[in-house]
């Protein structure tokens, strides 16, 4: 650092970002003319997005250089948040209303010749993720920089995130997201390297104190390199760092040993496949592919966040037994489980510690949290393939499982089958990892992320480490979202309504503080203002549907929603098969009786993974039934049915407050929280759903006559299935009318449906979708009902809204901060 001497005339020369409009023009107008080498004759929109994030990004960096000199110099635990996904979506808007400086920029760039408005409009998705997983982790981020929580995210930094979705003749057609042609976000660090090590081989010597040691040596080397990405905290200076690692070949641009000896295209190729590993986000959300590649990502990630830690650590100069007190690392999935396998190594291998001193550090820094009980979802590697990548890790495995296993033997000498059931290799062929078993054994809590689920997890998937480590090693910390990115960036209107009545912005920070607006659930005024929002957020999303899919919606309708990835567990096909029902029902009346019919606009929108054909079929399915009844002359604005394209976070910014009724619908079970539902129910939506996941606590919260449940139960559904495979399996009769429509060929060629058809019909219904569908139309039908009753309807609306307090991401980051990571806040104001 500089000398004592030199620290006067630096801190003369320090900047401190700008303040007022005055301060952001001259920065704007310095980055567009010096960084972007334009000036006011060239300056479009994209460049004016340019030069305003990078007048934030200035201002950030110095809150976060503050955050980070801060919690260096108190050495306060941290908490790392390890994830391969972080679902960021865009970053300007929420940094200039986090700052709270969205007003002056607001002004600044009036007075320069943009509105705001089209500015952040020209600002890339940040889609580093699939779904709710990657989600969840940006809005953890949110929370605990806003909590003021000493917080790191460590991921990687995908060169393309989730592919752009097109809609072409009704398919699903994938297209690569060049997102990173200019994120101004992103702080390259040239200087933070770590080399990676993979395959080589392992060598036992004997070192000085006569102990064997292991080394791990050949293989090649991969080099990460650090992207850091500040998270401003709301209403604090709080900024805390998304560290992204980035990789490329070890040594330099290419190897010139190689190049020298004329070798030039090989060369290259090994820089290609090195920059591979970060190169691309596998989309698949709740299903696992083994592939070597994945493998590498996760242990190129894992290695590169735990040198960084130690190093942190080391610098604090303390002994390695109090290594559980300054970090916390959070494990979301199991995707960074091979973290506990090099933090071992690390111990045992490079610092010497001995095997059970290091195995105490380990499982007391680590936390797993658990997103899905799904087994396709469930993540296995072969034996074979992580003894070739990472030699010593798999050795590790096996010492780690043995010592599991022999304190399982002894504590349950009389069940044999537990050994086989709980261990860590699967005895199959060929064998395989279980990294949900190696997760488990090497944390101290593992969660679950709503109650229903993490009941499930404990008496299905987990029961057998539920009896040997006891229930307390297993908890529920059920999911949330934030409120700054979910109701004041995504609805500034109702926002602004809700603070003007509250009087104050405090909800924001502390979403309990809803709970007064519960008194004007019935005051006349105050609805027709809620109302009047609604309204308006419908019809910004009916121009949005207008200008990408060109269909007409009447914002007069119902809006009913189902937006999330495509899966069968969601069932979009029981929504899909209820609107055809809709269709023919209305079809089937008199011109008199129709026109008594609610209007109604069903919006879907997600991605199906590339390789997930039965999902891709959904979406054509959706798309056939919208290009009929669309254009049905019959029907006009009583039924429209939207597949909106590329649903991504920006959207769903768009689409939740304009959200009438929105569909949680996944067979009882099965979809381990939904944070969708938060959205919606937080935006004045009311909610259609299934006992499932979050939507339990949701209707505990909000009361059973605000939210419309419908289906079987969770605990109902083993005998079902078992019903469907070995006892009569008959089909609920309006479904079959559904079915037969579509075998007419009245929505295109019939054979395109087949398989969804038989799914139900022929191959034991799964996810039982005959089995709900009654209940589901019954439902529905209660829906119009209610919301013909607008003033009931609205009440019901408020009511909800001022009960969501509970499904703050605030909530939930403090019951980690205490039931898990055991870490406090520390506020730079308390500095
Ligand atoms: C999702 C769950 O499907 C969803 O229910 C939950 O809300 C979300 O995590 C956040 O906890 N799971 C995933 O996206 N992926 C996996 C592998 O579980």
């Amino acid at each position: 650092s500089i000398p004592e001497a030199q620290r006067e005339a630096w801190k003369r020369a320090q900047t401190t970002g700008f303040r007022g409009t005055e301060g952001f023009e001259k920065e704007f107008v310095r980055h567009v003319e010096t960084t972007l080498g334009r000036s006011m004759f060239n300056c479009d929109e994209n460049a004016a997005y340019s030069a305003t994030s990078l007048a934030f990004r200035d201002r950030l960096i110095l809150d976060w250089n503050r955050t980070q000199q801060r919690q260096t110099y108190i050495d306060s635990k941290r908490v790392y948040y390890l994830s391969l996904e972080f679902l960021m979506g865009r970053a300007l808007d929420n940094a200039m209303l986090n700052i709270g400086l969205k007003d002056t920029a607001k002004v600044g760039l009036a007075d320069l010749g943009f509105r705001i408005e089209d500015i952040i409009q020209q600002e890339h998705d940040a889609a580093l993720g699939n779904g709710g997983l990657g989600r969840l982790a940006a809005c953890f981020l949110d929370s605990l920089a806003s909590l003021d929580f000493p917080a790191w995210g460590y991921g990687l930094r995908y060169r393309y995130g989730i592919f752009k979705q097109e809609i072409i003749d009704g398919y699903q057609m994938e297209v690569p997201d060049y997102w990173l042609d200019f994120n101004p976000w992103e702080f390259p660090r040239h200087d933070v390297t770590v080399d990676i090590q993979f395959y080589g081989q392992v060598r036992k010597q004997t070192d000085d104190t006569g102990k064997t040691v292991s080394v791990w040596e050949g293989g090649e080397l991969v080099e990460a390199v650090a992207y850091d990405v500040p998270i401003p905290g709301y209403d604090t200076p709080t900024t805390n760092n998304l560290r992204l690692w980035s990789s490329k070949a070890s040594g330099g641009e290419f190897d010139f040993q190689k190049f020298n000896n004329g070798d030039y295209e090989s060369s290259v190729a090994d820089q290609q496949r090195a920059e591979t590993i970060s190169a691309v986000l596998y989309p698949n959300d709740n299903l696992e592919r083994g592939k070597e590649l994945r493998l590498k990502q996760q242990y190129f990630w894992v290695a590169a966040s735990l040198y960084d830690i130690v190093r942190r650590f080391k610098k604090s100069k303390r002994p390695w037994s109090e290594f559980p007190d300054q970090v916390a690392i959070q494990l979301n999935d199991t995707h960074p489980t091979l973290a506990i396998v090099e933090l071992q190594r690390i111990l045992v291998d490079i610092e010497g510690l001995a095997w059970d001193q290091a195995w105490e550090i380990v499982t007391s820094t680590f936390g797993y949290t658990n997103h899905t009980v799904l087994p396709e979802a469930l993540e296995k590697w072969p034996v074979g393939l992580v003894q070739h990548l990472l030699p010593r890790h798999l050795q590790i495995i096996y010492d780690i499982n043995l010592f599991f296993l022999q304190a399982v033997e002894k504590a349950f000498p009389d069940d044999r089958d537990m050994l086989r059931r709980v261990s860590i290799i699967e005895e199959s062929q060929p064998k395989m990892v279980r990294m949900a078993f190696l997760a488990i054994v090497g944390s101290h809590k593992v969660n679950g992320v709503a109650e229903l689920h993490s009941d499930l997890i404990k008496t299905t998937i987990f029961k057998d480490f539920v009896e040997i480590y006891g229930p307390d090693k297993f908890t529920n910390v059920t999911n949330g979202i934030t409120p700054r990115r979910w109701l004041h960036q995504a609805n500034p209107r109702l926002s602004e309504l809700i603070s003007s009545r509250l009087g104050g912005n405090g909800f924001l920070k502390d979403l309990n503080g809803l709970n007064k607006l519960e008194l004007l659930a019935d005051d006349k005024e105050f609805r027709k203002e809620w109302s009047e929002i609604k309204y308006a957020n419908k019809v910004r999303l009916a121009k949005h549907i207008k200008d990408t899919m060109g269909v007409t919606v009447n914002p007069a309708s119902l809006f009913d929603v189902q937006v999330k990835r495509i899966h069968e567990y969601k069932r979009q096909q029981l929504n899909i098969f209820g609107v055809i029902h809709r269709y023919l029902a209305l079809k089937a009346m008199k011109p008199e009786e129709r026109k008594k019919q609610l209007p109604r606009v069903s919006i879907f929108g997600g991605k199906a993974a590339p390789g997930y054909w039965m999902a891709k079929q959904i979406i054509h399915l959706i798309n056939a039934v919208g290009a009929v009844v669309n254009k049905d002359g019959d029907i006009g604005d009583l039924l429209k049915v939207v597949f909106l394209e590329d649903y991504n976070v920006s959207k769903a910014e768009i689409i939740c407050p304009a959200s009438d009724i929105s569909e949680h619908i996944s067979t009882a079970g099965t979809e381990a929280s939904g944070t969708s539902n938060m959205k919606f129910v937080l935006n004045g939506g009311l909610i259609i759903g299934t006992c499932d996941g979050a939507n339990i606590e949701i209707t505990r919260e909000i009361g059973d006559n605000n939210i419309f449940l419908f289906g079987n139960l969770a605990e109902d559904v083993e005998d079902l299935r078992h019903t469907h495979t070995y006892g009569s399996h008959t089909i609920d009769p309006d479904l079959d009318k559904v079915f037969k429509e579509i075998e007419k060929g009245t929505f295109g060629t019939p054979h395109d449906f087949s398989a969804m058809i038989a799914a139900v019909r022929d191959h034991g219904d799964y996810y039982l979708v005959s089995d709900d569908f009654h209940s589901y139309i019954e439902t529905h039908k209660l829906v119009d009902e209610a919301y013909r009753n607008q003033d009931d309807w609205v009440s019901k609306c408020i009511i909800s809204v001022a009960r969501m307090g509970f499904f703050s991401s605030d909530r939930c980051i403090n019951e980690y901060a205490e039931s898990i990571w055991n870490i406090e806040p520390l506020a730079m104001k308390d500095c």
